[in-house]
């Protein structure tokens, strides 16, 4: 649409790493993007866009953003051109493979972008090497491998699928913060009556909301599924069929009865009553139960989410309108990517929290280059200095940023990328199951490339002469193919929101479950270890995602003050609103700018994730890098910690 004013309105869409991936209608003038908006005609979005999202032109026209590939010379960078460093990188990429092999060269991507098309960036390392990439996932590894193992998939119920539900739970979850099109969903169910109830350690605003807020120990959601299974049994709740589609029942139901209701609770540290009542709410109608991601980035975060899991499958919710356990949708079930085989040729891996000690400790090859794309792990993945250790000691370290983070901050080469508003991609969500389109709104700062382009430019220098050369459209017809009959073809999206032809509107619907077996599989161990809080380090680090930014994308002047570290009062005596202090884990220290509430509990210690290492914010430079359970995710909130005063 262009009007007299010469000011056009463009469709595409967000590819932040978050659940919502909204539709967005950007307003151009002059090749400039004057505002961007959220979809009025799309379903999720509903018209407006997130707190962080709607100030995304700040960081479009920062004057911070990268418009040239950098060249470390020395502790400096230079501008250079594309062609000496592009020349330089593929010299150097044959150079490792005939020496050293493949294995020697590392890309480790994250979540910088939700694009489809990244993928393509996977496969041009795949088809060079395959080369060493990274396993597991440190945002939702550990619930993942615990789905997997119950119920053979990782998907969610619709999400307007919740409007079926007479109990809601919000076991562990932020939709204020980390999903804000959830709200309007969650608060339609309030309005027929729907019972919304919220278990977190942590108070936050969706608290408000709730018609009930539990506030367990951290990592002790485990035992409180166990306690309200064993309330279910014990007055006789649980479904009677369960035995019809459940594998191991009797040894979970003697599992979950081999306490009481109130030891249970004691090890959640929540009231039986609490529990009790949970369990009633729980079986009273259908209930869905949305699980969070916070419980799961734990020691024993897979072994909480598989007590999750049985306690849905024995109280009847699986399989039915308004149950269900919603942990994740998964966002790529429409796409046909099987060009990339990943970890399956992959030469070697590393789980991806171990990022940092497991570069510097690979061996035969060692790893001589590693690429980074989308991601900040330097800030961002556990131990901050190993990591940035890592990078720095590499022979070559290229990172491709819009900014010179932290970790572009280790390269030695520095690509310079386009932002989501200059983007060419295809977009599924993990919050709903409507697939999306991305289309450049403007052009980019003319020497600034896509990930795609980039590696385009590298092809042929490195003998993939033909493999890269298909334009952008033909990748999205080709990862569209399995649509093209099911109305979910690029020109089906291109006509306005399409939903995902693989997204169930029930899981399970037949309860018939894609396991071995075809039946949900019932843990039967539960792991409760007790807080991994000492007499002398009494409150556990909790860096949760905050609603003004994402990860670690600040905007400017937002990190000109100390972290604020929010604990109750009673865990700061001595200390008032405002000190400045410092946190102090067995691996390292903050200095952090204490602020207290009343209504969080006295064994946990909030902070904002993502702020910057060189900026003194970040908070994985107090966290031991070390995976989960199952599923190679990070343990990003078990770590104990101290207040101390500033020497
Ligand atoms: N504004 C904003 N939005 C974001 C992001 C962001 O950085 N900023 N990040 C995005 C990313 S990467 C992701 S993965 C998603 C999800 O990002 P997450 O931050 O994982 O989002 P939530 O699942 O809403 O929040 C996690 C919740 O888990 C709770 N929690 C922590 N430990 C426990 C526990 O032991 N038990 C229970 N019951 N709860 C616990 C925390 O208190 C918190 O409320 O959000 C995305 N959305
Ligand atoms: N302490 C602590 N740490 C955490 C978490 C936590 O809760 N606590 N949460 C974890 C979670 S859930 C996640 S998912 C990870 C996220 O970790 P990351 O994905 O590494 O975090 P981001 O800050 O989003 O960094 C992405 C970078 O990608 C860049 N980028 C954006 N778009 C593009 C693009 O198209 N191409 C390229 N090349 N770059 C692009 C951005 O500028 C940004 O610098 O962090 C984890 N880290
Ligand atoms: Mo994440």
């Amino acid at each position: 649409m262009i009007d007299a004013t010469n000011s056009r309105t463009i469709k595409t869409a967000c590819n932040r790493d978050c659940g919502d991936a909204c539709s967005i209608v950007a307003t151009v003038e002059n090749d400039r993007v004057t505002k961007i908006a959220g979809d009025p005609d799309h379903p999720i979005t509903k018209g407006f866009l997130c707190h962080r999202t709607s100030r995304f032109l700040e960081r479009q026209y920062s004057s911070d953003r990268l418009t040239t590939p950098l060249v470390r010379i020395g502790e400096n960078f230079e501008p250079a051109s594309w062609d000496s460093v592009l020349n330089r990188i593929a010299e150097s990429m044959m150079r490792f493979r005939t020496e050293s092999g493949p294995a020697s060269i590392m890309h480790y991507r994250c979540g910088g972008s939700m694009g489809m098309m990244k993928l393509v960036t996977d496969y041009f390392f795949e088809r060079f090497g395959p080369v060493t990439i990274k396993t597991g996932d440190v945002c939702t590894g550990a619930g993942d491998a615990a789905q997997q193992l119950d119920f053979g998939t990782v998907d969610s119920h619709d999400i307007f699928d919740l409007l079926n539900s007479r109990t809601i739970i919000l076991w562990g979850k932020n939709p204020y913060a980390s999903q804000v099109h959830l709200l309007p969903v969650l608060r339609d169910a309030k309005k027929n009556g729907t019972r919304l109830i919220l278990i977190d350690p942590v108070h936050h605003q969706t608290a408000q909301l709730c018609d009930q807020f539990v506030q367990p120990r951290p990592g002790g959601d485990g035992a409180l599924a166990m306690g309200i299974a064993c309330s279910l049994f014990e007055t006789g709740k649980a479904d009677p069929s369960a035995a019809t589609y459940c594998d191991n029942l009797d040894e979970f139901k003697s599992l979950a009865c081999s306490k009481t209701v109130e030891q249970w609770a004691a090890q959640a540290d929540v009231s039986p009553d609490e529990v009790i009542s949970l369990a009633n709410a729980y079986s009273n109608g259908p209930s869905a139960i949305i699980a969070g991601w916070g419980m799961q980035r734990r020691t024993n975060g897979a072994a909480t989410v598989r007590a999750i899991d049985a306690l849905a499958a024995v109280s009847g919710n699986l399989g039915i309108a308004g149950g269900g356990v919603s942990y994740c949708f998964a966002r790529k079930g429409a796409f046909d990517y099987s060009f990339l085989k990943g970890e399956a040729v992959a030469p070697r891996t590393i789980p991806e929290p171990l990022l940092g000690p497991g570069i510097l400790a690979a061996n035969d090859p060692p790893i001589r280059m590693v690429w980074v794309t989308a991601a900040n792990p330097v800030v961002m993945l556990p131990e901050s200095e190993t990591v940035k250790r890592a990078l720095e000691t590499r022979e070559l370290t290229v990172v491709v940023d819009s900014f010179l983070t932290d970790t572009a901050q280790c390269a030695d080469i520095v690509l310079p990328t386009t932002t989501m508003l200059e983007e060419d991609d295809l977009l599924g969500a993990y919050g709903h199951h409507w697939l999306a389109e991305m289309q450049p709104v403007v052009a980019p700062p003319e020497q600034v490339k896509t990930d795609y382009e980039i590696v385009q430019a590298l092809a042929p220098l490195v003998g993939l002469d033909d493999e890269f050369s298909d334009d952008v459209e033909t990748w999205k017809r080709r990862m569209l193919k399995p649509g093209d009959d099911r109305g979910a073809s690029l020109d089906d999206i291109r006509r306005g929101p399409v939903r995902s032809p693989a997204g169930p509107s029930v899981m399970f619907a037949n309860r018939k479950f894609p396991t071995e077996t075809g039946r949900a599989n019932l843990t039967r161990t539960i792991n409760t270890t007790p807080s991994s809080i000492t007499v002398d380090r009494p409150l556990l680090l909790t860096s949760l995602s905050t609603a003004a930014v994402q990860g670690s994308q600040w905007l400017n002047g937002a990190q000109d003050d100390h972290l604020p570290a929010t604990v109750h009062p009673d865990s700061a005596a001595g200390f008032i609103a405002d000190d400045v202090v410092t946190l102090e884990s067995e691996h390292g220290q903050l200095t952090v700018r204490l602020k207290l509430d009343t209504n969080q509990r006295r064994d946990i210690v909030l902070v904002p994730k993502g702020g910057w290492l060189n900026k003194g914010r970040c908070a994985n430079t107090l966290i031991k890098a070390q995976t989960t359970d199952a599923g190679d995710c990070a343990v990003y909130y078990d770590t104990p910690v101290r207040i101390l005063t500033v020497v």
